[in-house]
């Protein structure tokens, strides 16, 4: 197996999801947290300085949805039918579609009020909130998204969408298999395990 090191600020962030595959996967990973105030030093050590990077073997992989696709593919998450993997692709890339939204925002200047606002007026009628409802309905009574099985998407969807949730509760009402659905993937004994015992952040 090679030595794999994941490179990410001390957050969960878009390497989360794929701590989790590690971690369901029992793949051993080093966890490089990288602090905010040591950033700029290292930043010009990563490629295209953006993060998070997997060193595969010291060689780096860039941008987090090829190192997502990648470690599914490792971890067993991944469909073996070709369908079934276009259709994780379409929901992961669905759920990115929203969540870039959100990170826009996170990185504004905007005060509280007015993230407030654009969350209940914004961001969740009109981008959020289609969403839900479709995914709501593609997962109905059955169990995980694609297939019988527990997939990436899965992951990608519950860990963003409990981020969301965390936050929002209320908003989340009308969309029960999804909320449902969350807990599942959460309750794996895998994911419980990391969960309670990873390093705290705020987000
Ligand atoms: N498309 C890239 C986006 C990478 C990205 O923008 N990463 C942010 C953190 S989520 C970052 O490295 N920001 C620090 C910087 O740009 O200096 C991915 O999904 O990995």
């Amino acid at each position: 197996m090679p030595d794999y090191t994941l490179i990410y600020f001390n957050a969960r962030g878009t390497a989360e999801p794929i701590r989790w595959m590690f971690s369901y996967a029992e793949i051993p990973f080093n966890d490089d947290r990288v602090e905010k105030d040591d950033w700029a030093e290292r930043k010009n050590s990563i490629p295209g300085g953006k993060l998070p990077v997997l060193l595969i073997d010291e060689k780096p992989l860039p941008q987090s949805q090829a190192i997502a696709r990648y470690i599914a593919k490792e971890a067993g998450l991944m469909p073996e039918d070709n369908l079934d993997a276009a259709y994780c692709d379409a929901l992961v890339d669905t759920v990115r579609d929203v969540m870039e939204k959100v990170y826009a925002k996170m990185m504004s200047e905007d005060d509280e009020d007015e993230r407030k606002r654009w969350f209940q007026e914004e961001f969740f009628p009109s981008h959020m909130a289609p969403v839900l409802a479709r995914i709501n309905a593609r997962l109905g009574d059955r169990e995980w998204f694609v297939g019988e099985q527990v997939s990436w998407a899965d992951f990608m969807i519950a860990h963003a969408f409990g981020e969301i949730h965390s936050h929002h509760s209320e908003a989340f009402e009308d969309y029960p298999a999804v909320v449902e659905h969350i807990e599942k993937v959460r309750e794996l004994p895998a994911i419980k395990d990391w969960i309670e015992n990873r390093p705290e952040t705020t987000h």
